[in-house]
């Protein structure tokens, strides 16, 4: 237990849900901080019963917002991952998905003003070290979370919110393909070592012995499929320049297939040791990207539209995600750009 208690906003953010708080009003020391999370979450417990989490990966997370002092930047976010079963809260992924509210929540808590109708945030993500600009509905100098914008995997519609990427590259990883091979062979299997956003292991899901069009909960009591891809995970963790990643949520695991329903590649992700419900956003990036280097497992598989501007749907296990990329003259994703939506559903104060 903590005998700490601070302001905190919950939302949903994309296909994602957690706490968003100011960076000001939790514990200054990490070990504290941490402390603090860790009870707010009710972890460790895979039920995470004593706390607000919601026994998912998905809905234990944490957003960490301050006003930025950097030339052109609104607001600086550390992402936070709070582990379920572990005692670990861990700032070694970035998360697309916990971005979506952090415009609305800057504005909301008047680290940034409105703009008018729609208000742009720019965004140092901390963990990455990049920018990401979110354009927020602000009718009337208000956030509002109501429109017509639908994501697979969230129930309804609600205000769009379109999240901008430039310049991902290599975030955690120091490069887009960190061993500097578009394939590698690791425990036999074909993969590719990549991070455009996300760091990710890519591969077919026909190597590892499935089909790629399995349910989420089909994949989580696979407990051979999960040894097998936690044996290629830990193997690769120096090679992606991330050490030991045994107690780290990165790299993800995508299993791709043809698509089946139109889009661009159908994957199924472990986030390590779940099967996602959906998609990372910037892990459907990263694979994204993957899908466009000549001779990978996902460029086996991939359907690849025409243009300079490409968008790739990424079919997953609940709908898909369309996933905007920008090419170079040098066939270089520059930047991506993908619609999000977010929902505030509780303000108020939590208790560690
Ligand atoms: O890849 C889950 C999520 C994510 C991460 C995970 C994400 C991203 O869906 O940008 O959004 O991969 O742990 O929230």
């Amino acid at each position: 237990m903590s005998d700490f208690s601070a302001p905190c906003m919950w939302m949903r953010g994309g296909t994602s849900k957690g706490g968003y708080f100011l960076k000001d009003e939790l514990p200054a020391d990490t070990a504290a901080r941490d402390a603090f999370l860790l009870t707010v979450m009710g972890s460790p417990d895979p039920r995470q019963i004593d706390g607000m989490g919601g026994a998912d990966p998905l809905t234990s997370k944490v957003g960490v917002v301050a006003k930025s002092t950097r030339e052109g930047i609104d607001v600086d976010y550390l992402f936070l991952q709070v582990f379920v079963d572990q005692a670990i809260v861990s700032d070694a992924q970035n998360c697309g998905n916990i971005l979506a509210g952090i415009g609305p929540f800057a504005i909301e808590r008047g680290l940034v003003a409105a703009t008018g109708d729609e208000t742009r945030v720019s965004i140092f993500m901390e963990n990455t070290g990049q920018v990401a600009v979110a354009t927020v509905q602000t009718p009337g100098g208000v956030v509002t979370y109501k429109g017509d914008a639908a994501i697979d995997g969230v129930p309804g519609t609600h205000a769009p919110i379109p999240l901008e990427f430039r310049d991902t590259a290599g975030s955690s990883c120091g490069a887009l393909l960190p061993s500097g091979n578009a394939v590698d062979v690791v425990n036999g299997v074909r993969v590719t070592l990549i991070d455009n956003g996300m760091p990710c292991v890519v591969f077919k899901a026909e190597d590892v012995g499935v089909t790629g069009y399995e349910d989420r909960d089909t994949l989580d009591a696979d407990t051979e499929l999960k040894a097998r891809i936690e044996a290629i995970r830990l193997a690769v963790g120096e090679r992606m320049n991330l050490g030991d990643v045994k107690e780290k949520s990165v790299p993800k695991m995508m299993l791709v297939a043809p698509p089946k329903n139109g889009g661009a590649v159908t994957v199924r992700s472990f986030i390590p040791h779940r099967a996602h419900a959906t998609i990372g956003v910037l892990g459907a990036v990263s694979v994204a990207t993957a899908c466009l280097i000549e001779g990978s497992p996902a460029a086996e598989v991939a359907q690849i539209p025409e243009g300079s501007r490409k968008t790739l749907s990424v079919e997953h296990p609940t709908g898909e995600m369309s996933c905007v990329l920008e090419i170079d003259e040098a066939s270089a994703v520059k930047s991506s750009a993908l619609l999000r939506t977010a929902r505030k559903l509780m303000d108020g104060v939590v208790f560690g």
